[in-house]
């Protein structure tokens, strides 16, 4: 029952994809356990994604990430990190499948509305990167 961390970004909130997102996620019988609207500084941005830092598209995400507001949600329930990476679809939308948020809303591989933690490792600290243990609701509330 571990939490994922789940961000709409900067294209899915300025084309005002956040309440059909969030939908999606409930409707699929996960829980948003924790919520915020912030914008990414570029160092910010840059420390979220390190993973990434020198392949090719870095500097572009990056730029991207933090060039408007966007959603973080610590989502849970059962099986919520492999759920939630399915319910987004591939990193390029135009590979996803069907049904999948990345396949309906995304525009390019960089622009591909959401993210989502890829292991239970990753889902630790990138929720723990957004939010503290208090602002986020326990386990069957
Ligand atoms: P995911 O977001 O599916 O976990 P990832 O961790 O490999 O994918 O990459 C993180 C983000 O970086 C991805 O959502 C969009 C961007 N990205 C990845 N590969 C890219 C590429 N080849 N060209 C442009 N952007 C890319
Ligand atoms: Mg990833």
């Amino acid at each position: 029952m571990a939490n994922t961390l789940g961000i709409v970004k900067p294209d899915g909130v300025r084309r005002k994809l956040v309440g059909n997102i969030i939908s999606k996620i409930e409707k699929a019988g996960l829980v948003i356990r924790g919520l915020k609207v912030l914008k990414l500084t570029v160092e910010q941005a840059e420390k979220f994604y390190a993973v990434h830092e020198g392949k090719p598209f870095y500097r572009s995400l990056v730029e991207f990430m933090s060039s408007g507001p966007i959603v973080v949600m610590v989502i849970g329930g059962h099986g919520s990190i492999e759920q939630w990476r399915e319910l987004m679809g591939a990193t390029d939308p135009a590979r996803a499948k069907y049904n999948t948020i990345r396949r309906e809303y995304g525009t390019s591989v960089e622009k591909n509305v959401v993210h989502g933690s890829d292991s239970e490792e990753t889902a630790k600290t990138e929720v723990a990167f957004f939010f503290t243990d208090d602002e986020i609701l326990p386990k069957g509330a």
